[in-house]
């Protein structure tokens, strides 16, 4: 068989199923990134989300017997919202990653990849396929490189020439061997904008982060958040993009391609008090349908938290105090009893005095001594 040519009447048949860009590999071992990610483990850089068998990570042969190739798919997602709402000081707003705008991008690339498995199955009956999105064994990002899809990045994105960094990936181990694409060129040069502008320093090296500190894996805790970590949170609720934003292949670019990855503005700038008070069923109506859910309600709720301590809301008080009064969530009262010692409003001393006399758990008493300490504080500066 002639596989060129099935090679390109794939790449026809993704542009009709809406796969912006498409690339082939080779199945062989990712021996480089065996070895970094071991190194990886080794410095406890790793986020713990991440496939936890690195053999199997690195050798498509243990996934698929007989593999000989792999299939990387881009689909291009927005960077801006149409007629986004306004933060106003009284209604302050949360913001989700772009990764979270719109459906799911699990389901929307594993639908192209579907489709994609019964156009080559037909095609070529005795293949072999395995296709993954995020979840799966393969490093999404390895794969996309070996395939052209885009260079990787000192902001550790795989950059495409065409729509920047904003593209999510996916993949698709075969048994054909098709002819492999080439990587393409890595186009950082002597740039360093990435490395300057992440808010804790998580990229310890040009492509190298230690994901411990990425405002991406914190914003998706589900404990506290570490005190040297609250201030940096800004108003992000899921996610973070500041690498991305910066970084001057991603300038301009915005694309809107697919109609289902539009957001919805109230969703994925949701204002923070709002998320105080939902229900399970409330959050699963609104937030459901979108990739930041996964973690659940209670880390988004204790960054709006956050989020509301780092714009020092004083008209947030009064639901907060209501918070750390009838919350039954231990991080969810701590870590408003902390927001409320943050914000500093006179009545906050009252509040978080009234709690302690009734709080029986150990770190929401402590969180509320922190609260009491920085309202302490903020008072000897005011005196100052
Ligand atoms: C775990 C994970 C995370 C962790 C860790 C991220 C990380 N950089 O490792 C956390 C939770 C922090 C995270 C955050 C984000 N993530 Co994430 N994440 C993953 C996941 C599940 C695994 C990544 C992984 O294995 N990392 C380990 C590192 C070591 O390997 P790698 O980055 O995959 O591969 C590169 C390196 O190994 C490097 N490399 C190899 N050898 C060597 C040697 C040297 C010397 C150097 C310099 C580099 C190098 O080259 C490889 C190719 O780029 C993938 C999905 C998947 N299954 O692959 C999504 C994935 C990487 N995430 C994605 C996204 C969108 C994000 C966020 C932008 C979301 C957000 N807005 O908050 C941020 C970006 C943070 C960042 N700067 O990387 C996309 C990336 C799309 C793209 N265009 O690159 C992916 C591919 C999901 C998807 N299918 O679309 N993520
Ligand atoms: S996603 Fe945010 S915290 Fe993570 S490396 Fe990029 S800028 Fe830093
Ligand atoms: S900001 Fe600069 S260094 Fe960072 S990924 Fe973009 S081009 Fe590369």
């Amino acid at each position: 068989m002639d596989f060129a040519n099935l090679k390109a009447e794939i790449i026809d048949f993704s542009k009709e199923i809406g796969i912006d860009k498409i690339g082939f590999a080779s199945a062989d071992p990712f021996l480089e990134l065996k070895k970094r990610l071991y190194k990886q483990q080794q410095l406890n850089y790793q986020s713990g989300f991440e496939e936890q068998d690195i053999e199997k990570r690195t050798n498509p042969e243990l996934l698929l017997q007989g593999a000989r190739s792999i299939i990387s798919i881009a689909l291009a997602y927005p960077s801006k919202i149409k007629d986004a709402p306004r933060s106003t000081r009284s209604d302050r707003r949360g913001i989700f990653c772009r990764a979270s705008w719109g459906y799911d991008y699990h389901h929307i690339l594993r639908d192209c990849l579907k489709k994609l498995e019964e156009f080559i199955l037909e095609k070529v009956p005795q293949a072999q396929v395995k296709s993954m999105v995020d979840t799966g064994e393969l490093s999404d990002r390895a794969v996309a490189e070996r395939a052209g899809i885009g260079w990787s990045g000192k902001n550790c994105a795989i950059i495409t020439p065409e729509f920047g960094s904003f593209v999510y990936l996916g993949e698709m181990i075969t048994t054909i061997p098709f002819p492999p694409d080439q990587p393409i060129e890595d186009m950082c040069g002597t740039c360093t904008k990435c490395l300057e502008a992440c808010p804790t320093g998580a990229l310890v090296q040009p492509g190298q982060l230690d994901a411990k500190k990425c405002l991406g894996y914190l914003t998706q805790t589900k404990g506290f958040l570490e005190d040297e970590y609250r201030g940096k949170i800004g108003n992000r609720i899921y996610g973070c993009d500041t690498c991305q934003m910066v970084c001057p292949h991603n300038k301009g670019v915005d694309f809107h391609l697919h109609p289902e990855m539009e957001p919805d503005p109230e969703v994925v700038k949701p204002r923070l008090r709002s998320l105080l008070f939902l229900s399970n069923k409330e959050f699963k109506e609104k937030f459901g349908p979108i990739a930041g859910s996964w973690r659940g309600k209670k880390p988004l709720q204790r960054n709006a938290i956050l989020a509301l301590a780092h714009y020092k809301d004083v008209t947030a008080i009064d639901d907060l105090a209501k918070v750390l009064a009838e919350d039954p969530r231990p991080v969810i009262r701590g870590t408003a009893a902390w927001a409320i010692g943050r914000i500093g409003a006179p009545e906050g001393k009252k509040i978080l005095e009234r709690a302690k006399l009734k709080e029986t758990d150990e770190e929401v008493l402590a969180e509320i001594e922190k609260g009491l300490r920085l309202l302490m504080d903020r008072m000897i500066e005011k005196q100052d």
